[in-house]
């Protein structure tokens, strides 16, 4: 729903070529915003879920009004077990649980409101989704993280903003609590338009308890937001990704986030809805446009009425994590040509947890790699390490033309970030390079893989 959130028998050859000897001693530079550690760790995550699953499950609606009778809650199969799998099984890094959507009702037997799985028949009112959630997730080595709606359609107190705060504090201390650490906390501004909430108490409640949670918070919302909103729930991102962004003149190290349905504009499962699940080919395109482009892939899924994850979804999900593992197979620069004067090759090792400091002093250069023979490939992936600061802001791929003996670009852009797909026509050459042709600092690179996807079987 819109909201108002707002790489074979390859030998290879690097090269090292400085192209110019600039001063690294930029101004004002875009590098000079840091990340903060608990950033970079959340952005190297770079893909998680976010689960849908509440009394809108059973009632074929997006957004409750608040009027649902918890009695409506009563899932008979629940198993964040099978949950958790499927979600494993796609690659993804971390769970968000929906804590409490719009419609005000709470998934986990909170102190401040009767309006719970407590009055539920789930369990007989003695159950507790937030923490067999967290449970499962951690026990399938996922990290566990919740949103918990600002907007409160049921709540009478949501009237007043003042005793709406003290509530929705009190709901927040207590996730923040009682479910271990939180690698995210979702700040959602969807009908929250004309409400005044005291943020700066938000924030201090929550990093109180968890100093290290990255706070999404979209475009209405307020400064501290360590991560921010792509835009748009189509999965894509649009622009040059830089991750430091000014807001209301405030200027800080803030990285995308791009959240997006598994089922098309449907966060919540609804009955016959089949159509509605997203291909294969799609959920790669939204890959490559998400995590490709540097962004945090945010990946909506709703288990149904019985409280499991449909199959079909689960079959896809499993069909993605697949095919993402077969694309990363074969990185054609882990076979290049060595040699003795190999000037960056923790950039080339597919390691991205190595990086290379190149060209100290000089915001400009290019890693060449050589094969012994022609190889073809349609995509580049490239990495910078950004815990100094986003520093590249203009870079080309190159392939040698033997006939025209000068250097082609195949690909070119400006913001590198965390992680970078570049996608063209197959290419063949013996000679390529990622030329940076400006950069704030030295350029830090993790990453500079190669690939032929056309000629992938991944599906
Ligand atoms: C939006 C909400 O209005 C949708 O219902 C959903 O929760 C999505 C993730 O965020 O703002």
């Amino acid at each position: 729903m819109r909201r108002s959130k707002s790489t074979i028998g390859f030998t290879l050859l690097l090269t090292i070529m400085i192209a110019s000897g600039l001063s690294a001693s930029a101004q004002d530079s875009a590098g000079e915003i840091r990340p903060a550690p608990y950033q970079v760790a959340w952005q190297d995550l770079e893909f998680g879920v976010i689960i849908h699953f509440s009394t809108n499950t059973f009632l074929n609606q997006e957004w409750g009004d608040g009027t649902a009778s918890p009695s409506v809650f009563k899932p008979t199969q629940f198993d964040p077990e099978q949950w958790m799998k499927a979600i494993h099984d796609a690659g993804a890094k971390y769970v968000v649980l929906v804590a409490k959507h719009h419609d005000g009702f709470c998934l986990w037997p909170t102190e401040q409101t009767s309006y719970s799985v407590k009055s539920s028949p789930w369990k007989e009112g003695k159950g507790d989704i937030v923490g067999d959630v967290a449970r499962a997730a951690r026990k399938h080595g996922l990290k566990f993280g919740v949103y918990l709606s600002p907007w409160d359609r049921h709540e009478p107190k949501y009237k007043d903003s003042a005793e709406y705060d003290k509530y929705y504090n009190a709901e927040l201390e207590e996730l923040a609590t009682h479910y271990g650490d939180l690698v995210e906390f979702w700040l959602d501004g969807a009908g929250s338009a004309g409400h005044v909430y005291n943020f700066p108490k938000i924030i201090e409640t929550l990093r109180t308890y968890q100093p290290n949670t990255v706070v999404f918070a979209d475009t209405g919302l307020f400064e501290y937001g360590d991560a921010r909103w792509v835009g748009n729930e189509g999965g894509i991102v649009d622009y040059e990704n830089w991750n430091m962004i000014d807001r209301h003149g405030y200027r800080r190290w803030r990285p995308v986030e791009a959240d997006t349905p598994l089922r098309d504009k449907h966060w919540f499962w609804h009955p016959n809805d089949e159509a509605s699940l997203k291909s294969l080919d799609t959920l790669l395109d939204t890959y490559d446009k998400t995590v490709g482009r540097g962004a945090q892939l945010m990946l909506g899924l709703a288990p149904d009425n019985r409280g499991l994850l449909p199959d079909s979804d689960v079959k896809r999900l499993e069909e993605f994590g697949a095919a993402l593992k077969k694309r990363a197979e074969h990185n054609l620069v882990l076979s290049r040509l060595r040699t003795a004067s190999e000037h960056s090759p923790a950039a080339l090792d597919g390691d991205p947890d190595t990086f290379n400091s190149t060209w100290p002093g000089s915001l400009q250069g290019a890693i060449e790699v050589q094969f012994d023979h022609p190889v073809t490939f349609d995509h580049a992936l490239t990495m910078e390490w950004l815990n100094d600061g986003q520093h590249v802001q203009k870079y080309a791929i190159e392939v040698w033309s033997e006939p025209d003996q000068k250097w082609k670009a195949i690909a070119e852009g400006q913001a590198i970030g965390h992680e970078k797909i570049d996608s063209f026509p197959p290419v063949t050459a013996k000679r390529v390079r990622l030329n940076i042709l400006s950069s704030t600092e030295p350029a830090l690179i993790r990453e500079f893989q190669l690939y032929n996807w056309a000629n992938s079987t991944s599906h």
